[in-house]
């Protein structure tokens, strides 16, 4: 058995986890902060026999896209501070394959 950790643009979040369930795999759905950017985005766990992960796997990147996303980075030159726009590529997953040693459902 495997765990899925799936991080997700939250945009992405309710048509991966409604096709996830659709499939009728289980899934947890965790609301998180990505470090760099500092905005929400979905994680989700899923458990899954080793036979079906690349199922999984597939609907994930099915339904996550990739967006282009404009942050702002400033720079000091000559003294003064300038604001520079940068152009940041999020997605579409960032995906984490974990060995489970155990599953129990007490
Ligand atoms: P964030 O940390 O907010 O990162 C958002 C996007 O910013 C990243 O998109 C990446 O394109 C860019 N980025 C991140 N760190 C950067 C850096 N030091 N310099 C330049 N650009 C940087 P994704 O790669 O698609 O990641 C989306 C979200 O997935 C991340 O949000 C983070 O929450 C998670 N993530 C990605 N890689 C991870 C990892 N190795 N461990 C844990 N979480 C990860």
């Amino acid at each position: 058995m495997k765990l899925v950790l799936a991080i997700v643009n939250k945009d992405d979040s309710g048509t991966v986890l409604s096709a996830l369930t659709q499939e009728g795999f289980t899934v947890t759905k965790i609301a998180t902060t990505g470090g760099f950017l500092m905005s929400g985005n979905t994680t989700f766990l899923v458990g899954v026999d080793d036979g079906r992960l690349d199922d999984v796997i597939r609907i994930i990147e099915r339904h996550s896209k990739k967006r282009s996303q404009m942050i702002p980075s400033t720079t000091y030159n000559n003294n003064a501070y300038t604001s520079i726009p940068v152009e940041v590529t999020v997605g579409g997953a960032t995906v984490f394959v974990l060995n489970v040693e155990r599953y129990e459902r007490l």
